[in-house]
């Protein structure tokens, strides 16, 4: 039997940074991209005539995804689960309701043949059938639920006398992990007592150990303690929510749990990572043989420019603009900046320099216009983070930074620049006058 492992294709984002829009239709570029990596992989799924989809949670980015999405996967869904393709979906934190009386984008799958939502835990296992064949293997969903919701699974009578106001945090948060805890034993419980058959447990958690690559929104979260998973009762454990595909060693000799990643990036931070899924062949006895299959998807590209100081510069020394706009010139004669998303760097970067390409934001701009989306980041000298540690040598006099400022300005002339400083000076000694203040 073959299935496809795949999570966080969140449909619908939207990030205020990426927010061009295609001239002809009208819709947002980068929502576009995430959509082409969704249907790349269910398109996978019907050349390849796999016999399930199992989404771990996370397939639209927010709870109300605009209609185009809604269209975009309602209409794949038809088309896969009509090629007799089946279709598990887990919620994950994105994609599922806060309050308990309203609903996920979710649960309007749910209609389709073929597809089977999960929005809330349950023990009671889904059997799939081969398409072809006489394997079958028993699914346990075990969704994402938010933290006030899982404080109800928590409650037994003797607990329910206490008001939920009156726990502190940390008992909140041993109540709440206690319920996802005894969930997970109950489900591995059902598992074992059907006997030696293949079983999956689909989830949506973070687990402990887990890599979350350079992403940070992730720290406050649930985490799933390794030995809260009765991974010997499970004979592959689905994974989503973390955004970096990885595998993760559970205790004992063949405890493994999945992630097979997002299927584009969510943010620059995942800029290195490779997006995809995981195909999951079943046949053999106990282990299944994985197989991780990349996903085209826009290119990412950080830039590293090292730049020389030029605090103090003497004419011989080189330009650090220069360096910079070489190296962008580079990236240019190789294609690389072609419908790129580019972060560049700049190391050993000064405050003079950061002021210089203020001023010569439209050269980069010529040079990086083949690019989707570009911007610049410094790493700053250490003297240059925190100026005012070093008052008296970086704050200068007002009259001193005007003419360093007025001296970094590239498209005006010399004569013009000793006007402009005598000018701005004479109005500086106007107002320290008035304020009393020695120039
Ligand atoms: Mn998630």
């Amino acid at each position: 039997m073959q299935l496809i492992h795949v999570s966080d294709s969140h449909l619908g984002i939207f990030t205020k940074e990426y927010n061009k829009t295609d001239p002809l239709t009208g819709m947002r570029i980068r929502t576009e991209d995430f959509t082409k990596s969704f249907l790349y992989v269910m398109e996978f799924a019907v050349k390849e005539h796999v016999d399930a989809v199992l989404m771990c949670g996370d397939i639209f980015d927010r709870i109300d995804p605009v209609n185009k999405v809604r269209k975009d996967v309602l209409d794949s869904l038809m088309k896969v689960t009509q090629s007799g393709v089946k279709v598990v979906i887990i919620g994950g934190n994105h994609d599922t309701a806060r309050l308990p009386g309203s609903a996920s984008p979710i649960q309007l799958l749910e209609h389709i043949r073929g597809v089977h939502v999960f929005h809330k835990p349950t023990t009671e296992p889904l059997t799939l059938n081969e398409k072809n064949g006489p394997e079958g293997v028993d699914i346990y969903p075990f969704p994402y639920l938010p933290p006030g919701r899982w404080f109800d699974y928590a409650k037994t009578k003797s607990e329910l006398r206490v008001a939920e106001g009156e726990l502190t945090y940390s008992e909140r948060n041993e109540l709440i992990c206690g319920a996802i805890s005894r969930t997970l034993r109950d489900t591995g419980n059902i598992a074992r007592s059907r006997g030696h058959r293949k079983s999956i447990l689909m989830m949506h958690y973070m687990i402990e150990g887990s890599d979350m690559g350079h992403s940070l929104d992730l720290v406050n979260d649930i985490v799933i303690q390794k030995n809260m998973i009765p991974f010997s009762d499970f004979t592959y454990v689905a994974c989503g929510h973390v955004h970096k595909y990885q595998r993760i060693q559970l205790p004992g000799k063949n405890g493994m749990a999945f992630f097979s990643g997002s299927t584009e990036r969510t943010s620059f931070n995942e800029f290195d990572e490779e997006k995809g899924f995981i195909l999951v062949n079943t046949d053999g006895n106990r282990d299944f043989r994985t197989e991780f299959i990349s996903v085209p998807t826009r290119t990412m590209r950080l830039v590293e420019v090292k730049c020389t100081g030029m605090k103090n510069h003497t004419k011989d020394e080189k330009d650090p603009l220069q360096d910079l706009l070489k190296a962008l010139g580079q990236i240019k004669s190789r294609g690389e900046d072609k419908e790129a998303i580019i972060r560049i760097l700049v190391r050993n970067a000064t405050a003079e320099l950061k002021a210089k390409v203020n001023l010569n934001q439209d050269a980069l701009e010529n040079l990086l216009r083949d690019s989707f989306h570009w911007d610049i980041d410094y790493d700053l000298k250490k003297e240059d983070i925190h100026p005012s540690m070093k008052a008296g040598e970086v704050f200068l006099k007002p009259s001193q930074e005007l003419e360093r400022y007025v001296v970094a300005m590239n498209k005006i002339g010399e004569n013009e620049k000793k006007r402009i400083i005598k000018l701005g000076t004479k109005i500086l000694e106007c107002i320290l006058e008035k304020t009393g203040e020695q120039q």
